[in-house]
């Protein structure tokens, strides 16, 4: 069986017919292309950890660690080296395969504390995990360094779509990240980009993001997509919780515009029931983020996610596989065949 086309020029409006299509049209076709280039039984476990906490200067509207809101998050210095390995190192005894380092910056500096990041990420990669950082943009320079020290994957995400970018951020443009991705690219390194939804954005704004991830040549390896956490002090602290459907949803769509990609069910997982979770995970969400905490708000405990697998009857990744393999899983099954 051939692989089906992989496109990059999914207009707006296939898309939103592919986002609002009859649930069970839009799960049976995502599940079907997921099965074709994944093994649907299997996530991949993440662990975050945030290496530098709060006082960032951007005015992110969602985040709790911006220094232009009042949360109950506290500025911190970079942590060391030391500390961060004992958490990869416990985060690889829990089952995790990927450690990603979270840094409350605008940008990366070339000062000693990116010194420090690269010791990080060499040794996150000795202990055989693969290693991400998500430390706000990068030049081309900065982004080789990080390749050359072995970093798997960087995160930074569109966060929505671009028309309603600009009442979420205004202290950095679409365009530069945009950028920051080129670079990470350039050097190498497997993107990590994704967004969140419940901002209080249309539905074609979750669209106008999906077709702009679509478009990037190749699809980001790896794609979060994340439920806002409303936290006290922010201005989107009111919000309510996002709808779970509407979670499916989203990942369904990106699962079938990307089909290659890691798609994982990122932040707002607590108010989530293990139904819609479970939804998630049949609309193509292969990763997740386990450990009782994000960067700073709460997740389900490693406890809870072993549960929820288990009566899933499915299994953590056993060990790194490069996302876009061409390889088809073992377990494909019958259904690969009606994918399209
Ligand atoms: N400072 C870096 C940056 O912005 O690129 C890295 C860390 S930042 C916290 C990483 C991502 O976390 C954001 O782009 C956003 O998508 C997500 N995030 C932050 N706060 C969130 C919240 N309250 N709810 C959901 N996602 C959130
Ligand atoms: C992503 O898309 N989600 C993660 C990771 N990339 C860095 C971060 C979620 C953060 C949620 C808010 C917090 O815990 O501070
Ligand atoms: Fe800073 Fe990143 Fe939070 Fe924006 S999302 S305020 S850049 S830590």
């Amino acid at each position: 069986m051939s692989t089906p086309e992989i496109r990059h020029d999914w207009t707006h409006d296939e898309i939103r017919a592919l986002h609002d299509a009859p649930f069970p049209d839009l799960l049976f076709r995502a599940q079907s292309l997921h099965r074709v280039h994944h093994d649907p039984r299997s996530v991949q476990l993440c662990t975050l950890l945030s290496i530098k906490t709060g006082g960032c200067p951007e005015d992110c509207a969602y985040c709790p660690q911006s220094a232009r809101y009042s949360t109950e998050v506290e500025a911190e210095p970079l942590l060391d080296t030391e500390a961060v390995l004992r958490a990869a190192r416990a985060a690889k005894d829990n089952g995790s395969t990927r450690f990603c380092m979270g840094a409350a910056w605008r940008k990366v500096r070339d000062n000693r504390d990116f010194d420090r990041v690269i010791d990080m990420v060499k040794g996150v990669r000795a202990l055989d995990m693969e290693a991400c950082c998500t430390l706000g943009m990068l030049t081309a320079e900065q982004a080789q360094r990080l390749a050359d020290a072995g970093l798997t994957a960087y995160n930074h995400n569109l966060d929505t779509g671009p028309e309603f970018y600009d009442q979420i951020i205004t202290s950095r443009t679409y365009d530069d990240r945009l950028e920051t991705l080129a670079n990470v690219r350039g050097a190498g390194v497997t993107v990590c980009s994704g967004g969140i939804i419940g901002m209080g954005e249309a539905i074609d704004d979750r669209i106008g993001m999906l077709q702009v991830l679509q478009a990037l040549e190749p699809h980001p390896e790896s794609v979060p997509i994340n439920a806002l956490v409303p936290v006290a002090g922010t201005p989107l602290a009111e919000l309510p919780r996002i709808d779970g459907l509407a979670l499916v949803r989203m990942v369904a769509t990106a699962r079938v515009l990307m089909p290659r990609s890691v798609v994982r069910l990122s932040a707002g997982r607590t108010h989530l029931s293990r139904e819609a979770q479970a939804l998630c995970f049949l609309a193509g969400a292969n990763s997740i983020f386990t450990g009782e905490e994000l960067l700073t708000t709460p997740n389900p405990g490693e406890d809870e996610d072993r549960a929820l697998l288990a009566a899933l009857g499915m299994t953590p990744l056993a060990s790194t596989s490069a996302a876009g393999d061409d390889e088809l899983p073992a377990s494909s099954g019958p259904l690969a065949a009606v994918a399209g």
